[in-house]
């Protein structure tokens, strides 16, 4: 599992949710201040427009920080 995330923003939502349930996941540091920024492979699948915070497990990809922790 993969979550793509920055520092002081939504994704820290999804962070802490993580972080609580104890599972094992990978993150993902995206430079949203960077206008030159090289996003990692599988970021705009999961997040087409680019936004933070977004999820992948397995088949799944979302964004939207309410629905990453529900
Ligand atoms: N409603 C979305 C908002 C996501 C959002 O706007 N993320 C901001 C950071 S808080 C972002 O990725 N900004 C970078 C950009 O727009 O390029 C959520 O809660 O996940």
């Amino acid at each position: 599992m993969q979550l793509y995330w920055s520092p002081q923003t939504r994704s820290t939502r999804a962070l802490w949710m993580l972080e609580e349930t104890g599972i094992p996941y990978e993150r993902e540091l995206i430079e949203i201040q960077d206008p030159e920024r090289n996003n990692p492979a599988g970021f705009l699948e999961a997040s087409p427009m680019g936004k933070v915070p977004a999820l992948v497990d397995g088949d799944v990809k979302m964004s939207e920080s309410a629905a990453i922790c529900l």
